[in-house]
C-alpha cells in the first residue's frame, strides 16, 4: 500500500520538527512548506538529511508562504496530501501587538487561505489546525475545556480564534474533517529562544559558563500550563485518526508561574535566580493572560492522549541542554554552527 502524504505548513518550528520525526517514523512521506528568508531556517530539521537514521526516509520541501494563496492551492495541488498539519504563524504573542495585521494575515488569513485549497482540491484530506489556549484570554473559567469561552487578549489570540472558528465552519459546511488542536503551552529544547522557557533556560547555560551576568524579565506571575512538545505533536496526529473531526483540549492539567520556571531552573545549576533576574518593563504586553489551566480529560477520553514529561522533567531536559550548549560556545565561540545544527543569536523578545 501506498504511504499516506501529510503536509505540513510551519515545518521549520518547534512543533514541525517534532512532528515530521512522528510522521517519517509512522511510514508516511513528508512533505513541508518553507518560507523564504535570507539565512537559513532549517536547522531544526537539517539533521533529517543528515543522520543515517533519518535520511532514507521521506521528506520533501517547498518553498511557500501563508500570505500567498496561489501558491498554497499549487502546492496542495502538487502534493495531494492525505493530511494537513497546518502550524505556521508568526506565532509570539509580544512581537504580535507590533505587527497586528502581519499575525493576522499568518494566523488567520492563512488558515483560511489553507482550508480553501484544501475544500476545492483535496476534501477528502484530514485538516489540522493549530489552535492555541491564547484564545482563552482573559479566562471566564478554570480550568479551560472545550467549552471554555475564548476571550482573546493579543493581536495573535485575536486572529487563532478566527482560525479556530474558520476550522470549525469548514468542517459543518463543507464536510471537511478539520480539527482543532487547542493546545496549551509547550515546550523543548527545541523552542525559540525569545519564548519565556527558553530564554530563561538558555541564560542559566551562558550565566553558568560565566557568557552572561543578567536576564531581563517581564512579568514573572503569570501561569502557564507548560507540557513537552513532543507529546504534543502525538495528540496532533491522533485527532487526524480519530473516527470524526473534533475539537481537543491539550494541556496537563498543571499550571506554574515564571517564578516557579525560575527557581527549578536555576536551582538546577545551584543558582539563586534573583541574583541574576532584573525586570525589564518592555518585556510587559499591553494587555496579558494572568493564568492558563487546560482540562485534558477529552483528549484522554477519546483520543487515549496522555502527557509522558512533567514539568520539572521538562525544565531540566531544557537547561541541561543549553548547558551542554553554553559550553560548547564558551569553547569554540558564539555564532558558530553548534554540534546540533544550530546557529545562535542573544534572546531579545
Ligand atoms: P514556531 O516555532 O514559532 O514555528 C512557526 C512556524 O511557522 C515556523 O516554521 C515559521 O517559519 C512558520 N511561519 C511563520 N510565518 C510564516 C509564513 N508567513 N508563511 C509560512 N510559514 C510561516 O511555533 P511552534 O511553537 O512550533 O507552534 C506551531 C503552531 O502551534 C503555531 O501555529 C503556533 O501559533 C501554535 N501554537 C503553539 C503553541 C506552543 O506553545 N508552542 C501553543 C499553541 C499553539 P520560520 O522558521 O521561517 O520562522
Ligand atoms: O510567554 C511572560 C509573558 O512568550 C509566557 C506561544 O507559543 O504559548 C506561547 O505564548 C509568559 C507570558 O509564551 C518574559 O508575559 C515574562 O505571560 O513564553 P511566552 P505565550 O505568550 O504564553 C501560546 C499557547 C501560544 O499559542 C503562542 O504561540 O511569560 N514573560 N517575561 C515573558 N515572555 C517572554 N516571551 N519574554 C520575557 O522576557
Amino acid at each position: 500500500m501506498a504511504s499516506k502524504r501529510a503536509l505540513i505548513t510551519g515545518i521549520t518550528g518547534q512543533d514541525g520538527s517534532y512532528l515530521t520525526e512522528l510522521l517519517l517514523r509512522k511510514g508516511y512521506d513528508v512533505w513541508g512548506i518553507v518560507r523564504r528568508s535570507s539565512t537559513f531556517n532549517t536547522s531544526r530539521i537539517d539533521h533529517i538529511y543528515t543522520d543515517p537514521h533519518w535520511s532514507s526516509m521521506s521528506l520533501r520541501l517547498l518553498y511557500g508562504d501563508l500570505t500567498d494563496s496561489g501558491r498554497l492551492t499549487q502546492i496542495v495541488e502538487e502534493v495531494r496530501p492525505d493530511e494537513v498539519y497546518n502550524l505556521g504563524a508568526q506565532s509570539h504573542v509580544r512581537v504580535s501587538f507590533d505587527e497586528p495585521e502581519y499575525t493576522c494575515d499568518t494566523v488567520a488569513m492563512g488558515t483560511l487561505r489553507m482550508l480553501e485549497a484544501v475544500r476545492r482540491i483535496v476534501p477528502k484530506a484530514r485538516f489540522y489546525q493549530a489552535s492555541s489556549s491564547e484564545m482563552f484570554g482573559e479566562v471566564a473559567e478554570t480550568p479551560q475545556t472545550e467549552n471554555t469561552p475564548f476571550r482573546p487578549r493579543s493581536p495573535y489570540g485575536v486572529g487563532k480564534v478566527f482560525a479556530f472558528h474558520q476550522t470549525v465552519n469548514h468542517r459543518q459546511a463543507y464536510g471537511l474533517f478539520a480539527s482543532n488542536g487547542i493546545l496549551f503551552n509547550h515546550e523543548s529544547p527545541r523552542r525559540g529562544e525569545t519564548f519565556v522557557t527558553r530564554k530563561i533556560t538558555r541564560a542559566v547555560g551562558r550565566i553558568k559558563h560565566g557568557m552572561q551576568k543578567k536576564l531581563y524579565l517581564g512579568n514573572l506571575d503569570a501561569q502557564r500550563d507548560w507540557g513537552f512538545a513532543g507529546d504534543y505533536v502525538e495528540a496532533m496526529w491522533l485527532m487526524l485518526q480519530h473516527d470524526e473531526p473534533d475539537d481537543f483540549v491539550v494541556a496537563t492539567g498543571e499550571t506554574h508561574s515564571v517564578r516557579e520556571f525560575l527557581e527549578i531552573a536555576f536551582g538546577r545549576v545551584g543558582l539563586d535566580y534573583q541574583d541574576h533576574v532584573e525586570i525589564d518593563p518592555r518585556y510587559f504586553r499591553p494587555t496579558e493572560v494572568d493564568l492558563l489551566l487546560g482540562d485534558p480529560t477529552k483528549a484522554r477520553e477519546k483520543l487515549g492522549w496522555e502527557p509522558r514529561v512533567s514539568f520539572r522533567q521538562l525544565v531540566e531536559m531544557m537547561v541541561d541542554t543549553d548547558l551542554a550548549l553554553a559550553h560548547w560556545e564558551a569553547e569554540h565561540g558564539e555564532g558558530r554552527l553548534a554540534p546540533d545544527g544550530l546557529y545562535r543569536t542573544r534572546p531579545a523578545n
